[in-house]
């Protein structure tokens, strides 16, 4: 039987969606509205500078990064410092920019930088658009990845020399 038309839509296949991978016990995919609903929200007001457009100015919402990776269970004790010290996060635009991170900056014990997954920008929700990285530290903005799609996280091995 197909749906009544009087039925209300369900959530809109428009919304965006990144992947959280990589040496994780729980890999995932999340929403926007995932990130609004899974993790309290934090506020941060920024200026970063771009090489050129210049001075840019935005309140950004949305749940740290941080607290958001940890629920994918990286593959680190997670009570032994120098473990999650070697590992590194790489966050990836839809179109091909990408940036890394370390675990460091991130970490309640290391910088403790308040490094967000983005829901809102200035008055713009960003559920089609996708969550945008906001690095509230850096002083330039080719670290605000935008249009998300994907996390990745694993420790640095050393090659064999
Ligand atoms: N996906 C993606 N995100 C991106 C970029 C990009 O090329 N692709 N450029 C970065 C750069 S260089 C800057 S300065 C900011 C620009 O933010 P704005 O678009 O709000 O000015 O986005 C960053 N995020
Ligand atoms: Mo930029």
């Amino acid at each position: 039987m197909s749906r009544p038309s009087t039925a209300p839509l369900a959530t809109p296949t428009t919304a965006a969606s990144f992947t959280v991978h990589g040496e994780v016990a729980q890999p995932f995919t999340l929403t926007v509205a995932d990130l609004r609903a899974g993790w309290q929200q934090h506020q941060a007001e920024v200026t970063f500078d771009c090489a050129t457009s210049g001075s840019q100015h935005h309140r950004f919402e949305g749940p740290l990064l941080h607290d958001v990776i940890r629920a994918a269970e990286p593959g680190f004790n997670p009570r032994r410092r120098k473990d999650r010290s070697r590992f590194l996060l790489a966050i990836s635009g839809g179109d091909g920019h990408h940036t890394v991170l370390s675990w460091g900056e991130i970490d309640p014990d290391f910088a403790d930088s308040p490094i967000l997954l983005a829901t809102r920008l200035d008055d713009t929700e960003l559920d089609a658009v996708g969550s945008q990285l906001v690095v509230p530290t850096d002083r330039c903005g080719a670290r605000y990845i935008s249009a998300i799609t994907s996390i990745w996280t694993g420790a640095y091995r050393e090659l064999a020399p």
